[in-house]
């Protein structure tokens, strides 16, 4: 048996009822194994693909808190530190009632190759909690993320692991950490990113993995001779990935005409009205039920649907798994071009492969949404620098990043002969730096 299938067969003996990890490791080890070959005695050897399969350590620990009621509640907290060879651990926190330790360890190794392809010195990591913000008062939300950076405090820092923010953990969620690591450690410290602009945040962290997620898109159309001005597109989700990917896609020229939350989606044949979106998730952290309210001419939905409009992009925002095989047929049927990954791991492995097999322009995740981490490594070298740079300074940056990522993985892709297959060069160019690193520091 190849080393690779060998490898992913152990991976689910040996990590049962993990299913979206099993998913993660498959698009990857199956896309690196032309790397792989080439060096197969070798990385045997070494057992690489195992040591790139088993996180460097993972910690899972008891969240106490008490609620409005004076009723005790314990949740689970996690954080999976994945991969250190190219520098401190980097990673966001989940908050959502459907986080286990599987979803931990997916989207931890996507971690790993993501932060590897924006070029910046990051490790991989993801934690977070089965908390669910939705519906908590303040003081709720508050008591749950001090007890879980009461445990987390020990394991991070600066140098060591610099998390950050994910569904369910917005500005607020990291504001409270930050007070509490602080209130711990007794020092200011860039110790999370996402922060607030008046405690060392950066400038366009906020928009980074939205506008980022377009910069990657319009420059992958354009190299392959299509402007994205006038184009329609399908969005997911309704939260910080998608509102800002709306923003950007609309001051490109394009046209966004779906959203969705987890129990409903809306049409809005005359564009996504941005502004009303930020009210009503952002400040009145509502329903997509509203935006009818503000734009009588759309459809609310309930359910799932997104997909089933016609469009030229879909960028799917919203979490795993949520672009399955009927949703690509729906979309290739009704003549999509391009399909660029906000959210992580958003699209099944048979979904993808129907897409890319009709032609479809197809970028995963780990390289589509990397302008958010990106722009997190932007705000730790403010943090260490204490400065902040202006938000056209951020986000040229930003930009530079995700056409550089772009062009390095098209070329990857090329030199493996696999020219227009975005998923194996970003997954192989990721890979080879990380590998190198590996490599060099010995068996540790
Ligand atoms: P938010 O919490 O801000 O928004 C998530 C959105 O997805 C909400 O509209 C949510 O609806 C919707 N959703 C639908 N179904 C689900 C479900 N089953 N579980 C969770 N959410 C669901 O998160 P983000 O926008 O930050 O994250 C979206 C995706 O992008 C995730 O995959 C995340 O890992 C990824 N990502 C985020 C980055 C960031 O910087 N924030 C960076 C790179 C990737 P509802 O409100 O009803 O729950
Ligand atoms: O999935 C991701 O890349 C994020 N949630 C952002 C991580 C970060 O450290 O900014």
């Amino acid at each position: 048996m190849s080393y690779v299938d060998e490898v992913i067969e152990q991976v689910v003996a040996k990590n049962p009822a993990e299913p979206e990890f099993h998913q993660a490791v498959k698009e990857v080890l199956e896309s690196i194994r032309v790397v792989v070959e080439a060096n197969e005695e070798k990385f045997r050897k070494e057992a690489l693909l195992e040591r790139i399969v088993n996180p460097e350590r993972q910690i899972k620990f008891r969240v106490p808190w008490v609620d409005d009621n004076g009723q005790v509640q314990v949740n689970t907290g996690y954080r999976i530190q994945f991969n250190s060879a190219i520098g401190p651990y980097k990673g966001g926190l989940r908050l959502h009632p459907s986080v286990n330790l599987g979803i931990m360890k997916f989207l931890g190794f996507e971690q790993v190759f993501k932060n590897s392809l924006t070029g910046l010195a990051m490790g991989g990591a993801k934690g977070g909690s089965d908390f669910d913000p939705k519906g908590k008062s303040d003081r709720e939300v508050m008591a749950f993320c001090q007890s879980f950076m009461n445990e987390l405090y020990k394991y991070i820092g600066p140098n060591v692991d610099v998390p950050a923010g994910d569904i369910g953990t917005g500005a607020r969620e990291i504001g409270f950490m930050f007070g509490q690591y602080k209130k711990i450690v007794g020092a200011f410290e860039g110790v999370l990113t996402g922060k607030g602009l008046s405690f060392g945040g950066s400038l366009a962290r906020t928009e980074a993995t939205g506008y980022g997620l377009l910069y990657l898109t319009a420059e992958m159309l354009k190299t392959n001779g299509i402007d994205i001005k006038g184009k329609t597109i399908c969005v997911s989700g309704a939260g910080n990935v998608a509102i800002y990917a709306i923003e950007k896609a609309h001051q490109l020229g394009a046209k966004v005409v779906t959203c969705s939350d987890s129990t409903g989606w809306v049409y809005d044949p005359d564009g996504i009205d941005v502004a009303a979106l930020k009210e009503i998730k952002e400040v009145k952290r509502a329903r997509l039920t509203e935006y009818k309210n503000y734009r009588p001419n759309s459809e609310y939905h309930e359910g799932r649907g997104v997909w089933s409009i016609k469009c030229d992009i879909a960028l799917p925002c919203a979490t795993q798994n949520e672009l399955l095989i009927d949703d690509a047929k729906a979309l290739v049927a009704n003549g999509v071009t391009a399909v660029c990954e906000g959210a992580n791991m958003p699209t099944t492995l048979d979904a993808t492969e129907y897409l890319q097999k009709n032609g479809v322009y197809f970028v995963p995740g780990k390289a589509a949404n990397a302008g958010g981490v990106a722009t997190s490594g932007l705000e730790m070298s403010q943090n260490s620098e204490r400065l902040s740079w202006t938000f056209e300074e951020v986000d040229a940056k930003l930009k530079n990043i995700m056409v550089t990522l772009f062009h390095n993985l098209d070329d990857a892709a090329k030199k493996y002969g696999f020219e227009g297959n975005y998923v194996v060069g970003a997954n192989i160019a990721g890979f080879e730096k990380v590998v190198n690193a590996m490599e060099a520091q010995g068996i540790v």
